[in-house]
């Protein structure tokens, strides 16, 4: 593969004067040489032309606040990547002062200040320094300076950075219709953890396949939702979109494009697997082919065009991307035994979805309507119950008039059926937001946690668990509670939930919604094996909501779930029959 020119484009050379004006001011030089840096890197954000042009036209002075020393790190960074003055400062500040720096509220003078007095230079350090009320101590740290510090933290401690599914779905969909338009690419595909539906998405990898490349990352670099160009090579470019969302595309000669999608698919540990079972058979895999080793073979290519071929000439069956985690699936498809996974046309309709009587947006008939179209048999409205934290929630009249608004429609709509049910919350105590006499007139009763997150773990578990055993509860929605990129789990013992909810019937909710993917894909296997009943829902507080579906679908896949683990692939009178009887 030729070598990769990478040229720093103008927000990264930004980026590194910003950086030098912190490290200046850190190190406690003059301020005025940070005010230049950083005046210097706000105009080259502003500008409409590439420091490498008018570095050659040499109109580098044209910059506004741009003079000799700021002009020389340009100029070094555009042709190196790297800068002098930017690695002797790093070598000057110590390190932890820029670890500091890099906590939001905390600026360049506070970093000095809580490091000169407490040689704090972590992340841990200086939380414990504010939960032990030592930083409102300094010179011009106030008491409200230190609480902020602590939520930053917090939030610091939440985020990795990486995408939600849908966010990165969206992202990958519009530039993949703007590659098909603008190039008439055919060999075009997701690759990487999206394609894998793994729940969360570093960044997006495309590949495409073509003895073309140069118009393709022309076409690829100009996208109008591309807001920086990171790199832009012969055959490998990296962007960035909306919200930090970087993109990767590769183009791969047509005649690899099996070995290309498969390598760049992953997962990493996946392709060790394969690459090891290659090996066994004397075979070298790689993202161009599968080929012979040894001198008289002279690298004979054995398979490269389709992933199904390379998987075949490993003597295996091909593996769902969903799968690709090095969770056993190398093995099952060599002894041909990988589950026929569900899919998203086995899913016969949504048992959680919302409505806006409560704080879904759209009203019952629209959802319905989707849903019918959508080609279910069945929709389940469950609203929420009235309890502490649900603005809205149903009352016994408003109850009443669902049943009635439900009948109507159910009239018109037959055979599609729309189940009146609810999501119940689980209160603190483990008593659940309704009394049995109504809870008695749902079809679905869907019980959730939605308060009270930070009980201790036996408590939560009895709660929950206590819900699951509730005669008249037939599932339990979003398990974890997590809300990914947010909120950790509450602590529950998942085993204990699983075991009684295989034991009373009671089902066990992969929720779609993007944020949540809960219960995860990892507890999945398990809950199949102790043989309780999943349930994949979208979870819709609108009617494109009902599209997450997919995501549980999904998750499920992951997990390894077949049709028969999922309680609404089920017609509407098996999947009422199944149901727990209370
Ligand atoms: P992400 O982006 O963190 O959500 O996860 P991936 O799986 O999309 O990872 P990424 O974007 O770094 O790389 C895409 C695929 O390329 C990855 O799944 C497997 C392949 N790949 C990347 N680096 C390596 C490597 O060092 N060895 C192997 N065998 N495969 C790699
Ligand atoms: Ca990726
Ligand atoms: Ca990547
Ligand atoms: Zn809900």
């Amino acid at each position: 593969m030729p070598r990769e020119a990478l040229h720093l484009d103008n927000d990264a050379v930004a980026h590194v004067l910003d950086e030098i004006a912190d490290l200046l001011e850190l190190k406690g030089e003059n301020v005025f040489r940070a005010v230049t840096y950083r005046a210097a890197a706000r105009s080259i954000r502003d500008l409409r032309e590439p420091l490498a042009e008018l570095i050659e036209q040499k109109r580098l002075k044209e910059i506004p606040k741009v003079g000799p020393s700021v002009g020389e790190a340009i100029e070094q960074l555009v042709a190196t990547g790297r800068s002098i003055r930017h690695e002797e400062l790093q070598a000057a500040v110590p390190t932890g002062l820029l670890t500091l720096l890099g906590v939001p509220g905390v600026g360049p003078a506070t970093a000095r200040a809580i490091y000169d007095h407490l040689r704090i230079t972590t992340i841990d350090e200086l939380e414990q320094a504010a939960k032990d009320g030592r930083l409102r101590q300094l010179p011009k740290i106030q008491t409200k300076t230190e609480e902020n510090i602590l939520k930053s933290i917090a939030a610091l401690r939440q985020r990795t950075g990486r995408a939600l599914l849908n966010e990165a779905r969206a992202a990958a969909n519009t530039m993949l219709a703007w590659l098909r338009q603008e190039t008439g690419l055919e060999l075009l595909a997701i690759a990487g953890s999206l394609r894998r539906f793994r729940e969360t998405i570093g960044d997006v990898d495309i590949v495409a396949g073509s003895d073309d490349a140069p118009p393709i990352m022309a076409a690829f670099v100009r996208a109008p939702t591309v807001e920086r160009i990171l790199a832009n090579g012969d055959t490998k470019s990296s962007v960035l979109v909306a919200r930090g969302m970087q993109i990767d595309l590769r183009v791969v000669p047509p005649r690899s494009w099996g070995a290309a999608l498969l390598y760049f698919t992953g997962s990493k540990e996946h392709n060790v697997r394969l690459r090891g079972i290659a090996l066994k058979r004397k075979l070298l895999l790689n993202e161009y082919g599968l080929y012979r080793v040894g001198a008289e073979a002279r690298g004979q290519e054995l398979a490269c065009a389709s992933e199904e071929e390379i998987y075949a000439a490993l003597e295996m069956d091909w593996i769902p991307p969903e799968l690709r985690e090095d969770r056993g699936e190398v093995d099952a498809a060599s002894r041909h035994a990988l589950p026929a996974l569900v899919a998203v046309g086995d899913i016969r309709g949504d048992l959680h979805t919302h409505t806006n009587w409560t704080d879904g947006r759209d009203p019952l008939e629209t959802m319905a309507l989707r849903a019918k179209a959508k080609g279910y048999g069945y929709l389940a409205v469950t609203d929420h119950s009235p309890g502490l934290g649900m603005t809205n929630g149903l009352s016994l009249e408003r109850v009443q008039a669902r049943l009635a608004e439900a009948a109507a429609l159910n009239a018109k709509l037959a055979p599609f059926r729309i189940l009146v049910g609810t999501e119940v919350d689980i209160r603190a105590n483990g008593k659940l937001d309704y009394p049995d006499d109504v809870l008695a007139r749902f079809d679905i009763v869907t019980a959730s946690v939605h308060s009270s997150f930070s009980q201790p773990r036996d408590q939560m578990t009895a709660r929950i668990v206590g819900a699951i055993r509730h005669p008249l509860v037939t599932a339990l929605s979003h398990p974890t509670g997590r809300l990914l990129e947010r909120r950790e789990p509450y602590d529950v013992d998942l085993a204990a939930v699983i075991a009684a909810a295989a034991e009373t019937g009671t089902r066990i909710e992969i929720n779609g919604g993007p944020e949540r993917l809960d219960l995860p894909d990892t507890w999945i296997p398990r809950a199949i094996a102790n043989g309780a009943t999943l349930v994949a829902s979208s979870d819709a507080h609108a009617i494109e909501e009902l599209e997450w579906m997919e995501l549980a679908v999904a998750t499920a896949r992951r997990g390894w779930a077949t049709p028969g683990a999922i309680a609404n692939t089920r017609d509407l009178d098996a999947m009422l029959a199944s149901r727990k009887k209370a």
